[in-house]
């Protein structure tokens, strides 16, 4: 089969947005690793375009020249050290495969690594036109019915030369590609534009790949008639769209009190959701209900995420941006500069709500969501079985209440207020007594987090 392996106990993935290796290295073992994050999936490392005339967008990234391991992110050997740091730490790292396409026919210059192209001939793979498709459809080869399968694997997706994916040799290039990174490391895929090949030429693809990667497709769910993400659920997991739409307008809006039903509302089951609130395209396309930019009202949902028992949570780790094409914090040649957070790096993970959930999260791994409560509108709280209490208040005011919890009694830390570390509680302690009742103050757009993970005191 193709992959069945799945993301494990630690599951939280944090998608380091554009960040250089060394400096997603140093990440691992300085934050991700402490606060059990599972895995890294960084932006795609091949060779790709680069365009000064254009001020080196983000997109560049997207268009690849070759397989060559040599981005605007480092060389192979940095590659492969960020990978042997961050297993060190015990962080996987899952790769932004770029597999549907090669570069588009609007740029021209050596690639990130020095390698010449021409659109449909990229001879440091090599590829050349025999292996594209040309669908002669809409003047331009372009895809403009996405209610025609066939168009939406065999046309071009804004001008981006289209692999013949149904080829043997194609396939055996993107697999080498595949194999390679495995070889140096790599735990996972994270497949880019799924939906723009078919899924058994997805399959005939991973299938040979090394190791048991773990692996999830990019399938943005669209009209009828055009491919779904249910047909790539069975390659691995598949970017659940409606997470962020669902999840994103409750928190924006105030509207918490459904929540419980919300797989419901989702088009793919737990066991095959990759769930998050904002991604780098819907951060810039207007799909996102809730960004960085919206301050506490999306450290509560991403906060929510983490808290509550659907599908494999992803985190957005962003560079900030008021123009939608611009790249990352850069020199004027185009090299990304090293990460400051607060410097042009937004660093959400790191906000305390979000990294400290991530612990609750792993110590309630397993656990269901139990023991719902909502005042009807803004304020919620539920168990995961005995291992953890959470509560939100989308409130402007506090929320003062006895909460019934499943947890042991105790003293425990509320690691939304403070961190907890070495069995000190930096921020609020509350007592849960020998009924699992406990008294607490949840402030305004705020939330409370207790887990057995984070105790000062036994019963
Ligand atoms: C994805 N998922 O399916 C990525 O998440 C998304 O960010 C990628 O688009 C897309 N697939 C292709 O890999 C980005 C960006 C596009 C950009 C492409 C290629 O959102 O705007 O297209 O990467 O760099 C750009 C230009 C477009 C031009 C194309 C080819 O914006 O106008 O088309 O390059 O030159 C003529
Ligand atoms: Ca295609």
């Amino acid at each position: 089969e193709a992959s069945s392996a799945s993301p494990g106990a630690r599951d939280v993935i944090v998608h380091l947005f554009q960040w250089p290796w060394a400096d997603v290295a140093s990440e691992c073992t300085n934050v991700l690793g402490p606060k059990g994050f599972g895995a890294v999936q960084v932006s795609p490392p091949q060779e790709h375009v680069v365009l000064p005339g254009k001020g080196h967008p983000w997109w560049q990234d997207y268009q690849p020249v070759s397989y060559q391991i040599t981005s605007r992110r480092g060389d192979r050997d940095a590659f492969k050290r960020m990978i042997d740091t961050c297993h060190d730490a015990h962080v996987k790292i899952y790769v932004d495969a770029v597999v549907n396409h090669m570069a588009g026919g609007e740029s021209t210059g050596p690639g990130s690594a020095g390698s010449s192209y021409t659109q449909y001939d990229y001879p440091a793979v090599p590829y050349t036109d025999s292996d594209f498709h040309h669908c002669g459809r809409n003047g331009n080869d372009n895809i403009k019915n996405y209610k025609d399968k066939w168009e939406v694997h065999n046309c071009e997706l804004d001008d981006l030369s289209d692999l013949k994916t149904e080829s043997g040799t194609v396939r055996g290039k993107l697999t080498a590609y595949l194999n390679d990174l495995v070889s140096l490391g790599v735990d996972g895929f994270r497949v880019d534009a799924a939906k723009h090949l078919p899924a058994s030429d997805l399959a005939a693809i991973i299938d040979p790949v090394n190791g048991d990667p773990y692996v999830y497709s990019e399938t943005i769910e669209g009209d009828p008639g055009g491919p779904t993400p249910e047909e790539y659920a069975g390659i691995g997991d598949v970017t659940e769209f409606r997470y962020g739409e669902v999840v994103g307008s409750a928190f924006r809006d105030g509207n918490l009190a459904n929540l419980n039903n919300l797989a419901g509302s989702m088009r793919v089951g737990t066991e095959d959701a990759i769930a998050f609130v904002d991604n780098h395209d819907t951060q810039r396309n207007g799909g996102a209900k809730l960004t960085y930019k919206n301050g506490s009202s999306y450290a509560l949902a991403e906060a929510f995420m983490l808290a509550w028992p659907y599908g494999v949570p992803q985190v957005m780790s962003s560079f900030t941006f008021s123009n939608k094409e611009a790249g990352p914090p850069a020199t004027d040649s185009g090299t990304t500069t090293a990460v400051n957070c607060g410097d042009g790096w937004v660093c959400e993970h790191r906000w305390r709500t979000t990294q400290n959930m991530v612990g609750l999260r792993n110590a309630a791994a397993g656990a269901g969501a139990t023991g719902w409560w909502s005042n009807g509108s803004n304020q919620i709280a539920f168990s995961r079985g005995s291992a953890a209490f959470v509560a939100f208040n989308r409130a402007g005011s506090a929320l003062t209440r006895t909460f019934q919890t499943n947890l042991p009694a105790g003293t425990y830390c509320d690691v939304m207020s403070g961190d907890f570390g070495n069995g000190a509680c930096g921020g609020t302690t509350y007592q849960v007594n020998s009924s699992g009742q406990v008294s607490a103050t949840v402030p305004a757009n705020g939330a409370l987090a207790l887990h057995i993970g984070a105790r000062t005191g036994g019963a």
